[in-house]
């Protein structure tokens, strides 16, 4: 006889899950109450056991897939003797762990129509019900096929994978240390005990929290048509760095406006003379007010060491500038941006910016920033929050100039506004000096002679 094993209702309202992982092949005979595979829905994650021994007949489901409650997964095929099928799978537990497994229900015989009830149910939260108690693992119950999580592979038992889950660990972060990689509970142990380690000494901890995993895509495929365009390396590195400084960096960003009417006149007027490459930038100048700023807050010019519990203050300014790519967003750096004129860092900065847009820029002009601007206002937009590019502790966000009226004390008059929002690591620099170091680039740039006067 053969029964269809079907995806059960796990909670109330849950009416699809993901198969996880599949515990068994075609061909392999299994105990009642064996795990066959391993669901998971926005409530649960749950093992689904075999309602009775007998052999995999088929499998139509695959690791990954969405499925609907009362979906069949698997075909067991109950013809073959089921007591000796359970007893060559408990003798085979046993040999492999010295403890028997439970008796199998032999009144554990469902209608064909009904799903499976799940053997374990833990919430989404990772705790499990007080009733939940861990089967012996058994080495040979499972088939250890390779599970994979986009390019990343966790080959483990689903014992062991609930294990880690439990744990609140990645598995797919966890070394194997068995046959092709495979994943045991004393891997886990140990990444958890390394873990610990590094936490204790202050170390960097490249932990699910630090780079939160991906979850697997759903199939967009179901609602329209899609197609893929694979990753450049900029824009791969770019995502990396992203999501570690999101992650890891508790940030804050302020706003505020500077008066820039001097300034713009200024560099209109120089301009008209001036050769392209020379050309004064509205970059050039916020290049030279933050570098002049930086020497003033010499702490939002560091860098945050944990591992040794210190701040390291660059003694020098290396003021990087965020650069729109074809191939994605590129940052070089403005050496000693503090003993240039403005003059000097236009023209190394109009220089710099073409070789990146061309891909012609060294790693060596990309690296030792110890601040950032990121000039939008060439596009548009009134305000943004730039993120933070460790090892950095700020970064300068600068939205478009607009002509705004500004109560002057009598009354409104038109000025030129620059919209500029300052993000910083709060874990080294608190608000008030967040709002001082922004107010002082504002009010450089306010009156053009403050960049002489000032620092
Ligand atoms: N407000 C208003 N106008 C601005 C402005 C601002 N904040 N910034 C630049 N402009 C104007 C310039 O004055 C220039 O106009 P003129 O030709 O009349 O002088 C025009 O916009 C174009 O400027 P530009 O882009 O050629 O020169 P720039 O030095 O000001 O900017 C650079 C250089 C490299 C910052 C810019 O080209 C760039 O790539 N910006 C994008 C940065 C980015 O992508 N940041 C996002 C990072 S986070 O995702």
């Amino acid at each position: 006889m053969k029964q269809e094993i079907r995806v059960p209702e796990v909670a109330e309202g849950v009416t699809k899950g993901t198969v996880v992982a599949i515990a068994v092949s075609v061909g392999d005979r299994v105990a009642s109450d064996q795990t066959l595979l391993e669901l998971e829905t926005d409530k649960a994650v749950v093992e689904i056991p075999s309602p009775t021994a007998g052999r995999i007949d088929e499998i139509r489901v695959a690791e990954g897939a969405e499925v609907d409650v009362g979906a069949v997964m698997v075909i067991l095929d109950c013809n073959e003797d089921s007591a000796e099928s359970e007893k060559a799978s408990t003798a085979a537990a046993e040999s492999t762990t010295g403890a028997p497994e439970p008796e199998p229900k032999a009144e554990a015989e469902p209608e064909a129509e009904e799903p499976a009830v799940p053997k374990t149910a833990k919430s989404a939260a990772g705790v499990p019900p007080a009733e939940d108690t861990e089967p012996a693992p058994a080495k040979d119950e499972i088939d250890l096929t390779s599970v994979r999580r986009d390019d990343e592979v966790a080959p483990a038992s689903p014992t062991v994978r609930r294990q880690a889950r439990e744990l609140g660990v990645d598995i797919y972060r966890v070394r194997g240390s068995g046959p092709g990689g495979r994943i045991s509970a004393e891997d886990i142990r140990t990444y958890v005990r390394d873990t610990m380690q590094k936490i204790g000494s202050g170390m960097a901890v490249p932990s699910a929290t630090a780079q939160p995993a991906q979850r697997p895509l759903p199939d967009l495929s179901r609602f329209g048509e899609i197609s893929r365009e694979p990753l450049s390396r900029v824009r791969e590195l770019t995502a990396d760095a992203m999501g570690y400084a999101w992650s890891t960096i508790p940030m804050v960003t302020q706003y505020d406006k500077a008066r820039i009417d001097d300034i713009e006149k200024f560099r209109k007027e120089f301009n008209t003379s001036a050769p392209a490459e020379d050309k004064l930038t509205m970059t050039a100048f916020l290049v030279k007010g933050c570098a002049a700023a930086l020497r003033a807050f010499p702490h939002f010019n560091s860098a945050l060491d944990l591992a040794s519990k210190e701040l390291v203050l660059n003694h020098f300014i290396n003021i990087g500038v965020a650069v729109d790519t074809p191939a994605g967003l590129l940052v070089p750096v403005i050496r000693d941006a503090d003993s240039k004129g403005v003059a000097r860092i236009a023209t190394e900065l109009n220089k710099l910016a073409e070789k990146t847009r061309e891909r012609r820029v060294s790693p060596q002009e990309l690296e030792g920033g110890t601040f950032t601007i990121s000039n939008l206002g060439g596009i548009g937009g009134s305000a943004f929050t730039p993120i933070v590019y460790p090892p950095q502790v700020a970064i300068l966000g600068v939205s478009k100039a607009e002509m705004a009226p500004v109560w002057n004390g009598k009354k409104f008059a038109p000025q030129l506004m620059l919209p500029l929002s300052l993000t910083y690591d709060h874990r080294v620099i608190d608000g008030a000096a967040g709002a001082r170091f922004l107010r002082w680039i504002c009010e450089a740039l306010e009156t053009p002679l403050n960049l002489v006067m000032k620092g």
